[in-house]
């Protein structure tokens, strides 16, 4: 028993691409959400969970900050509000490539008035090789908000970020731990599982394709093989928007399907450390992107 249990809850919220989600994966140690160098890659909140000692920490993923084209885009932006509502600490994620925008303007904007500390990180700054460059941008930043810290990293090359837990252990609370101590996340397996397929999409196919797919795992199953090693069976359906967009999926002799599903199940094996079995399916689902019964069939809606 833990006599005194504290918690913090940190939201991450800025652009699309900026790194959101490397950072959680890495303040986690664990990968719980997907990455790509495609913008919008993460569609809902994903907490990320910690205990050390009598603390849990628990990271909010949130998707990037964007213009509403669809009704998911609709849904992911509620998320993002609903993510930075009663945290103990908001941490803004900026890109050190890219000029202050419409993005953090109105990000900001929806921060101020809240109460809630606000820390800006600004990321990928191993990509500016000119420091004058990154100087003049924190100014901007500085100018912009009454952020709490505001302090340059790298995820990628691990420049900065010992900065980072000192400034949340800050925000440390005594408080219930509102999750299993031992989880890295809440999010359900079925859902890491599909996300997994996602990712090998987004990775492999040109942005206007992955933005229109949802992927759904239709049957789980393990079974004992005739040596009496274990083996996952797994269903995965690949749902798109189009037809053309179905032929590019599956390629040329089956090709991208195969590149997709033999990618996605090393890292399923990886995870569940025995052999997998996977079929893949690709269904089409006229503009899904614009039908809330869809959004809520493939666990996008906000809550
Ligand atoms: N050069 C560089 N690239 C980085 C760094 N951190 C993340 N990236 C890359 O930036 C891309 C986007 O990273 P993500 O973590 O998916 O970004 P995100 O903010 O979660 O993006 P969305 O989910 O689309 O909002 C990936 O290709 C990462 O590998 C960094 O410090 N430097
Ligand atoms: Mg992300």
């Amino acid at each position: 028993m833990i006599s005194n249990p504290k918690s913090v809850f940190v939201a991450v919220a800025g652009r699309p691409n900026a790194g959101k989600s490397s950072l959680v994966n890495y303040l986690v140690g664990e990968k719980i959400a997907i990455v790509s160098e495609k913008p919008q890659t993460t569609r809902t909140r994903i907490n990320g969970i910690v205990t050390k000692g009598e603390t849990q920490y628990v990271f909010i993923d949130t998707p990037g900050m964007h213009k509403a084209k669809t009704k998911l885009s609709t849904h992911m932006l509620k998320s993002i509000r609903e993510s930075i509502t009663d945290v103990d600490l908001i941490i803004m994620m900026a890109d050190a490539t890219k000029k202050i925008s419409a993005i953090e303007e109105n990000l900001v904007d929806s921060l101020k008035d809240r109460h809630t500390d606000v820390v800006l990180l600004i990321n990928k700054v191993d990509l500016i090789k000119d420091k004058s460059e990154l100087l003049s941008l924190i100014k901007e930043y500085s100018e912009l908000y009454d952020f709490k810290e505001i302090v340059p990293i790298s995820v990628k090359k691990n420049i900065g970020l010992d900065a980072i837990m000192p400034i949340i252990d800050r925000y440390v609370r005594l408080s219930p731990h509102y999750f299993e101590d031992d989880l890295p996340t809440d999010q359900a397996e079925r859902i890491w599982l599909s996300e997994i397929v996602r990712e090998k999409i987004l990775q492999n196919m040109q942005a206007e394709i992955p933005h229109g797919t949802a992927v759904y795992i239709e049957s789980m199953e393990t079974r004992q093989r005739k040596n009496g090693s274990e083996i996952v069976d797994i269903g995965v359906v690949i749902v798109c928007e189009k037809a053309s967009h179905k032929g590019m999926i599956i390629g040329k002799q089956g090709a991208m399907l195969k590149k997709i599903g033999s990618e996605a199940r090393e890292d399923m094996q990886d995870y569940f450390g025995c052999k997998v079995n996977m079929q893949l399916w690709v269904k089409v689902k006229e503009d899904w992107r614009n039908k809330e019964s869809a959004i809520a069939d493939f666990g996008l809606k906000s809550d």
